[in-house]
């Protein structure tokens, strides 16, 4: 079984960048094929509309000659330029699609592509959405998954509300899963950790870190003879998104040394979100529970006590029986060196407090007709606009009928 990683975007190729570094220690998935080929090769394309981040990451990573394709000029920060690209440059959709296309050729058993792109860069938000349309029309039947970064509440664009509105209705249309990390929950993570200001590789060594507890191989999904099939993002899939009105997932990672799983977990379960902005307590559908470092195989037997906490913290719905699923793996590759991590993947409430504020914003905006025209001029019209907001208020309903 064979994942294509399509990375798209400053913040998607840079995010990127971070988590191949980290891959590359991890032998199991060196063995398995299902990330990299036999001559070593990741099974990823790198795609952005400008060259310089590109040129950047493209230094010590094993991509394949000519899985880097690139445009001259950045899309603006603007969700239309992207999504319909620019004049002079149609080509980088087509050549995008073009080298997926050969990237999956060279797959014995394609089973689905990993995205990885910004909510609310022009090229990540914009060609991101547009890939991922393209993908589910030209691999129905095979997975997509997106790894979607939200910018900063602060705002750092006026464009942000309406790009990552746009963005995430055509994920929801199109994708299985969208695993979505704030920026603003890993910079304060950091900021109590890293002396002075907390940068963009801080941030994406931490963001890398989570998706190697969720991605890597472990030993729960590998088969008792043989090597890994890669199929952890699949099987999370089928674990916490099985109906396609709930489909975003959160994720709380912690990595330390020399602590007892129950200290390990004690300190994660501090970490996560109970309430929403207006107080009320926030629940979760499903769950999946991975343990690395497990060398003692001592997890399963630790979650005898720990079940019922993790229960409680994340407030699991009483209508689903089985609201945890848990992976071990008795290595934790990704590390620090001797760290034993706890990653934990959540269909949880916190994304209606985030789609929220986010439709509040652009519903504002839209209504005093803030920016439209930078939209109208790269070819987007009222329907994008209609359909995103149908689609997360649909989003909304669904989750608030859910977590009752
Ligand atoms: N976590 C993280 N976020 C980033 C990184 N680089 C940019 N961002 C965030 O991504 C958003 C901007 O998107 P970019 O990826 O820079 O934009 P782009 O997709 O290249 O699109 P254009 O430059 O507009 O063509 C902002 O919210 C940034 O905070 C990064 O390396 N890590
Ligand atoms: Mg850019």
């Amino acid at each position: 079984m064979s994942t294509v990683f399509l990375h798209v975007g400053q913040c998607g190729n840079q995010v990127g960048h971070a988590f191949w570094k980290k891959v590359d220690k991890d032998n199991s998935v060196k063995e398995s094929h299902s990330f990299v080929h036999p001559d070593g090769k990741q099974r990823s394309i790198h795609v952005d509309s400008e060259p310089k981040v590109l040129q950047k990451i493209s230094r010590g990573l094993k991509i394949r000659e000519g899985n880097i394709v690139c445009g001259k000029q950045g899309r603006g920060t603007n969700w239309a330029l992207g999504y319909y690209g620019s004049q002079r440059e149609q080509h980088l959709l087509e050549d995008s699609i073009e080298r997926v296309r050969k990237e999956i050729e060279k797959c014995d058993t394609y089973s689905g592509c990993i995205m990885m792109h910004s909510l609310s860069g022009g090229t990540g938000s914009g060609l991101g959405s547009r890939l991922c349309e393209e993908m589910r029309d030209h691999y129905p039947l095979a997975h997509l998954m997106s790894c979607a970064f939200a910018p900063c509440k602060s705002g750092e664009s006026p464009l942000q509300h309406y790009n990552s509105l746009l963005t995430l209705s055509k994920l929801q249309r199109n994708s299985d899963c969208v695993i979505l990390t704030h920026n603003d929950d890993v910079l304060q993570t950091l900021e109590k950790k890293v002396k002075g200001s907390v940068s963009f590789d801080n941030m994406n060594n931490s963001i890398a870190a989570s998706l190697c507890g969720l991605f890597l191989p472990t030993d729960s999904l590998t088969p008792t003879r043989g090597v890994s099939i890669g199929m952890e993002p699949w099987e999370l899939i089928r674990a916490t998104c099985p109906v396609p009105g709930y489909k975003f997932l959160h994720i709380n990672h912690l990595s330390r040394s020399k602590l007892t799983w129950e200290a390990l977990m004690g300190q994660l379960l501090l970490g996560v979100r109970r309430y929403n902005t207006q107080g009320g307590a926030l629940g979760s559908l499903s769950n999946v529970v991975i343990a690395r470092g497990d060398s003692g195989k001592t997890f399963l037997y630790s979650m005898k006590t720990l079940e019922k906490k993790i229960k409680a913290v994340y407030n699991c719905v009483t209508w689903n029986p089985f609201p945890l699923d848990v992976w071990t793996a008795a290595t934790n590759p990704a590390g620090p060196r001797e760290a034993a991590s706890i990653t934990i993947a959540s269909n949880h409430g916190t994304v209606v407090d985030y789609l929220e504020t986010l439709v509040q914003r652009s519903k504002v905006m839209y209504d005093a007709t803030a920016y439209i025209h930078w939209y109208k001029r790269h070819g987007s019209g009222q329907e994008d606009f209609e359909e995103a907001f149908e689609t997360v208020y649909e989003v909304l309903e669904d989750y608030k009928g859910a977590l009752k």
